[in-house]
């Protein structure tokens, strides 16, 4: 996952794109970058670690300019590493810089093609760096020396016949304006916001709302599913809407569990879905044990909670806090490599004994993944004197990788991808288990006045909303997201790999 901005200020940008990125931190821990341009005149600084740590106070000074993008990468389908840090530059036309949040399905072929047809190069093998040839590309195809809004809604229309997937993207073409734009299904998030100056309307695009909240901005909408919006140097919007049949198929993980609760995606509070998905696990719970025994409701930290307060609530249950997380230790999902993640749960969590001793405990998850953490998780409570650990999951089973966007292990890490759910609840040792039906986690995330009928639920239901995803996809992608590969790739971080195959 990836946090993407851009602002068309007038006035500089370096520090209100430094804060969008904490703000959007969540979406990705491992690399960070900010390109601004002033006059023509363009200075990047990236690099691997989190958004305090990349930046110094000489490099916020050397990044001059009212506009400019910014991104925070979590690694999908690249390679960890510097070297894949984004924003991505390319001389030409123009000069121009990108940022993605997503994944190409069919990054490998048009790398192919662009390499051996249009005479690009590729640095890293990064889909990322992929889709900003693509873009540039078709606009020197289209573009005019002095390039319009129509010019970059022409190439990204011929994008979208190109890219399969999903992508939120914010490109800088440099002294012309900011770009932003939308996979035709809309899965991957992005959002536009306004703020007036004395001097002019400023705009912000940003992959979620409360971005444009933190940094004084007015939600403006949603960017539209195969829409693209232009903002000029001077601060004009143009947008167009570059694909004519989309179908709307918002990312149902990112109600799950990335978005943060105090965002708007699409027209739907992500806090407000959490609450719906405790709501609606409290009604089939009561439906499977209608003679329960739990004493008391007890969240795994964090996303869990808004869900669980709902979830004790509707079982007319005890709510409590058990569980007591350092803060200063990342997320386990976002760490790639097993060993790492099997070592953190212990110094990441604490239980409290006396919510436990002696009593009958629901754990709430916003979902099992791997269920790793899960079982650690259900011995800790075990130790700290439970009688009894039920345990229920706000997403159903996660039984497909998701391809696009979202960092999920391979299938074979999956604890439920060939498992029943008895099985699994054997294997993390839990007295019982209940997943949350994946009809009631659409409706969770559904509402009236929302637009949105359907989303994207590969990770559930292994229905893929792109019609290119095949089998020969899936065991590709197997291969390059084992825990395997991505411990020989820590091993060989730093090294350069050129993938130019002419
Ligand atoms: C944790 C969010 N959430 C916890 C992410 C663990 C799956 N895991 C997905 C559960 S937090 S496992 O809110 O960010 O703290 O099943 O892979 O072990």
């Amino acid at each position: 996952m990836c946090g993407i901005v851009g602002i068309v200020g007038t006035s500089p940008v370096n520090q209100r794109l430094y804060d969008a990125l904490t703000v959007l931190q969540h979406r990705g821990q491992d690399a960070a970058g900010i390109v601004t341009a002033a006059g023509g005149l363009v200075a990047m600084r990236k690099g691997s670690g989190l958004v305090r740590d990349v930046f110094d106070q000489k490099d916020m000074l050397d990044l001059k300019g009212n506009i400019g993008i910014g991104h925070v990468r979590y690694p999908t389908a690249g390679h960890d590493g510097a070297a894949e840090a984004q924003p991505f530059y390319v001389n030409a036309p123009y000069g121009m810089v990108l940022g993605h949040n997503g994944n190409l399905t069919n990054a490998a072929e048009l790398a192919d093609v662009l390499i051996r047809e249009e005479r690009r190069h590729l640095n890293t093998s990064s889909d990322s760096e992929v889709l900003l040839n693509v873009l540039a590309s078709e606009l020197q195809r289209v573009g005019t020396p002095r390039v319009t809004a129509a010019d970059v809604f022409a190439a990204v229309t011929a994008l979208y016949r190109r890219c399969r997937g999903g992508y939120a993207v914010v490109a800088m073409i440099i002294g012309h304006g900011i770009l932003g734009f939308r996979d035709p299904n809309g899965i991957r998030p992005l959002v536009l916001g306004v703020r007036e100056t004395p001097k002019g309307s400023e705009y912000m695009l940003a992959s979620e709302s409360v971005a444009l909240d933190m940094l004084g901005f007015k939600f403006l909408r949603d960017v539209a599913p195969g829409e693209a919006v232009f903002i000029d140097e001077r601060g004009r919007l143009q947008n167009q809407q570059c694909v004519s049949t989309t179908h709307h198929t918002p990312c149902i993980f990112e109600y799950v569990y990335f978005a943060r609760p105090d965002s708007i995606i699409d027209n739907i509070s992500v806090q407000r879905a959490r609450m719906r998905m405790g709501d609606r696990l409290a009604e089939k719970i009561k439906r499977l044990h209608p003679d329960h025994d739990i004493d008391v409701v007890i969240p795994i930290p964090d996303t869990s909670r808004t869900a669980a307060l709902q979830l004790a609530q509707g079982l007319g249950a005890k709510y409590r806090e058990g569980f007591i997380k350092n803060r200063y230790i990342g997320r386990t999902f976002i760490m790639p490599g097993q060993d790492q993640r099997k070592k953190s749960v212990r110094s990441k969590l604490n239980a409290i004994d006396l919510e436990f001793r002696n009593k009958n405990v629901l754990l709430i998850d916003d979902s099992i993944v791997r269920g790793t953490t899960s079982a650690q998780i259900i011995e800790l409570a075990r130790e700290a004197g439970a009688h009894k650990v039920y345990f229920a999951s706000a997403a159903p089973p996660v039984r497909h990788p998701n391809v696009y966007g979202i960092d999920m292990p391979a299938a074979s890490e999956l604890v439920a991808a060939d498992r029943t759910e008895e099985e699994v609840r054997t294997l993390i040792g839990a007295d019982w288990l209940v997943y949350q039906d994946l009809e009631d986690l659409v409706l969770a995330c559904q509402h009236d006045d929302a637009a949105v009928k359907e989303f994207d639920t590969s990770c559930f239901s292994g229905q893929y909303v792109t019609s290119d995803v095949t089998p020969d996809y899936l065991a590709r992608l197997g291969v390059e997201r084992s825990d395997a590969a991505k411990a020989s790739r820590r091993t060989t971080q730093g090294a350069l790999k050129v993938v130019q195959g002419v």
